[in-house]
């Protein structure tokens, strides 16, 4: 039995995942809490959440960021009512296509004290053939090269699995409800100017049934929410600043 991790909160977002999510659960290393945020799902994902041993709560409004958001919420409901602030949450998908065991690969620059934020890079990882489609990639190749022009930071990926320190992240004004969720956090953390790193994680092809890259107007969806939010969050950094260019790249460590 793996040592648990104290202070780590993980939250995974789940709709319709009642086959995939069992292997999850089954491989993360011990954690102060998992929190399942069901959403609005119709198979069993509640069921297999409570089984595996999470923590399972229900938000009703589709989307990625408002799972994501409703995390977030119960996060403060519980230190409103006097439990102790996690000091680190961790994002994960249910849909088994990160490694969960792989979450210490993430959380070791933050015990560390070394980063405030660390994302794990698919593109850096071992990819299961067919794991990320053409479009996949091509989609988050065009979103860290408009970061890389617009807000000089290197990142190589848009990844779902990342791990950041809660007092930051309740600091950034998450707001995006939809697929918006994970660049608008890496802006975020590079405008707010965190400790930023990536780690290469493994990817492999999705259980269950594939609700966004595998299809073709999920990936249109998907790509018009993430090009809307760096326009959105470019134009504020224009108005906000008179040199919207940074003069020099933002160090996003590469780990290895
Ligand atoms: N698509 C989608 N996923 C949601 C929603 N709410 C929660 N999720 C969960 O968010 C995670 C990511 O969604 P995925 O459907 O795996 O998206 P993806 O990885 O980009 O694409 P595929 O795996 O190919 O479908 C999964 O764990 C979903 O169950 C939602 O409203 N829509
Ligand atoms: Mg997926």
């Amino acid at each position: 039995m793996s040592t648990k991790f104290a202070g780590v909160v993980v939250v995974i977002p789940a709709w319709n995942e009642e086959q995939s999510l069992p292997l999850v659960l089954r491989d993360l290393p011990p954690v102060d809490q998992i929190m399942v945020v069901n959403n609005a799902s119709c198979d069993r994902t509640a069921e297999v959440a409570v089984a595996g041993g999470a923590h399972c709560i229900t938000e009703e409004r589709r989307g990625y960021g408002s799972a994501c958001l409703r995390g977030l919420a119960e996060i403060q409901t519980g230190i409103a009512a006097g439990q102790p602030a996690p000091e680190i949450v961790v994002f994960l998908d249910a849909d088994y296509s990160d490694h969960p065991d792989e979450l210490p690969l993430l959380l070791a620059p933050l015990l560390a004290g070394e980063a405030d934020f660390v994302l794990g890079s698919r593109l850096r990882g071992r990819r299961e053939f067919g794991a990320m489609p053409p479009q996949s990639r091509y989609g988050n190749w065009l979103a860290c090269t408009l970061m890389r022009w617009i807000w000089g930071a290197k990142f190589t990926d848009l990844g779902p699995f990342r791990a950041i320190r809660y007092s930051e992240l309740s600091k950034l004004g998450m707001q995006d409800v939809d697929f918006g969720w994970t660049i608008e956090m890496q802006i975020k953390a590079v405008e707010a100017g965190l400790r930023i790193q990536e780690v290469p994680v493994s990817y492999r092809r999705r259980i269950g049934v594939s609700k966004i890259s595998g299809t073709i107007s999920g990936t249109f969806r998907a790509g018009i929410k993430i090009l809307s939010t760096i326009a959105k969050y470019a134009c504020q950094t224009r108005s906000h600043s008179r040199h919207p260019t940074p003069e020099k790249d933002i160090d996003i460590v590469q780990r290895s």
